[in-house]
């Protein structure tokens, strides 16, 4: 991309940033989600650090005013001032249960679920440009008050989202992974069955040029009837491990877990956290990737999602058994498993490809849909984690073709939440915050690729 193109690029994406900005924290999209996500924000932060710093930072520290007592960082903010019908289930679908005993008092009213911590890589973003730009006192504060509530976030999920204490983390609905209709969850929703639901009206349908691209009627039946069940014991953890039908350990998740971990071991040494904090997030940066490792699927080349009330594993060929790349501190021989899959053809190397990126649902695969959200698009947000990831593995080459074909992708200048892999078409929402985000990021490396 020629430097004038990428200078353009880049306004634009800062555009849809400050587009979205309420005030303090960023909408997720303009129309489809106008509120605040939990793992959205870890990224948009990162755009953010590239504009303003302390304004990056506030994105963080806004939605970790909203955390649970248990820790838990929840995963929508529903912004009071949003109009009753612009997103379905909303704040009035969660708050009809009544007063969830570990939740913030409200409003802002928050859902009950949780998402992937991505919000370490964002505040360990924040420290590392505010120090280029001669702001590393404001911004070793803002570590030193995020600190503790991140540890408090990453104690919660080793904790009361896996008391097996096998290293993974796990959900109680699709929605919590992020890649909420992939087919990884396919076989667990088996077990659901939806029980009496009064009838509901999506919003989701009008905000897409087509149904196709949004979750079909039946999974919202499923989604929502899992919302009525953790509803019904308010949110309590140890009822949901007893009766809730869906519980799956979920290997992006806790991938993603022990990147954090690794980052928040950076920002505990920044902030002169005391060494028994070290040794913990350490255990678990351990014990996280032991557990991925013991849900190798040799046959796949990839790592496979677990379903706990089956005791089954839940194969898929999908982004999400890339899991161990994200974790990091493989063995070479595991290394190099993961990086013969994604460029074989089940993923980067197919021939039908338009660009070289990874679909988020193998082509290969029997429910691969390429136009479907999370079942068979290209999610720059995941091309994002994976290239971080090729990085820290040192395949710099792969990288930087990685990202260098992302922004080509990107140039368009839709920042669309998803793309048709065969065609590079934007679907689903234009003006995605992450996506501008993640653009804004790629484009700050200036060694040729953008
Ligand atoms: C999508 O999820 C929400 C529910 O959480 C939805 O479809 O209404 C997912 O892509 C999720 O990963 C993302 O955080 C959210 C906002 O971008 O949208």
């Amino acid at each position: 991309m020629r430097k004038a193109r990428a200078t353009y690029l880049a306004s634009m994406a800062e555009r849809v940033l400050r587009r979205n900005d309420m005030g303090g924290w960023t909408r997720a999209a303009p129309n489809l989600y106008p509120h605040q996500w939990s793992w959205d924000t870890g990224f948009i932060a990162i755009g953010l650090a590239h504009l303003d710093t302390p304004r990056a930072a506030r994105e963080l520290a806004s939605l970790f005013e909203r955390q649970w007592r248990n820790g838990k960082v929840p995963h929508i903010v529903f912004n009071p001032d949003a109009p009753p019908d612009s997103y379905f289930p909303g704040p009035e679908h969660w708050s009809s249960a009544g007063v969830y005993p570990e939740a913030p008092p409200a409003p802002p009213y928050t859902s009950c679920l949780c998402q992937p911590p991505t919000h370490a890589l964002g505040a360990l973003r924040v420290w590392e440009l505010a120090q280029e730009r001669d702001q590393a006192d404001a911004a070793r504060g803002f570590l030193s008050e995020i600190y503790p509530k991140l540890l408090a976030w990453h104690r919660y999920l080793a904790t009361e989202r896996d008391p097996e204490g096998s290293g993974l983390v796990t959900i109680n609905h699709p929605w919590e992974s992020g890649t909420d209709n992939s087919p990884r969850w396919d076989g667990a929703l088996q077990n659901v069955e939806v029980g009496d639901l009064p009838p509901f009206e999506r919003q989701d349908l009008d905000d897409v040029d087509h149904p196709t691209e949004r979750p079909t009627d039946e999974e919202y039946a499923r989604y929502l009837w899992l919302v009525e069940l953790i509803k019904r014991v308010r949110c309590d953890e140890a009822e949901i491990y007893v009766s809730h039908p869906f519980l799956v350990k979920d290997v992006l998740f806790s991938a993603i877990l022990v990147a954090a971990n690794e980052t928040l071991l950076e920002i505990a040494g920044v902030v002169g956290a005391p060494e028994k904090d070290m040794a913990l997030i350490e255990a678990w940066i351990s014990r996280g990737r032991a557990g991925l490792e013991e849900q190798w699927d040799p046959e796949l080349g990839l790592c496979v999602d677990h379903d706990l009330r089956r005791d089954a594993p839940l194969k898929a060929r999908t982004v999400g058994g890339f899991a161990p790349l994200v974790a990091g501190g493989q063995a070479p021989d595991r290394l190099d498993a993961l990086l013969r899959t994604l460029y074989s053809t089940a993923f980067l190397g197919n021939p039908k490809l338009r660009r070289p990126l990874p679909p988020s649902t193998s082509p290969t695969e029997a429910h691969f849909q390429p136009r479907n959200y999370w079942r068979g698009p290209v999610w720059p947000v995941i091309s994002w984690l994976l290239w971080r990831s090729l990085v820290r593995a040192g395949e710099h080459g792969r990288a930087y073709d990685l990202r260098r074909v992302a922004l080509q992708e990107l140039s368009g200048g839709t920042f669309a939440e998803y793309y048709e892999p065969f065609t590079g078409e934007p679907l689903g929402s234009d003006d995605q915050s992450w996506t501008a985000a993640v653009t804004l990021d790629w484009l700050s490396y200036d060694d040729g690729a953008s």
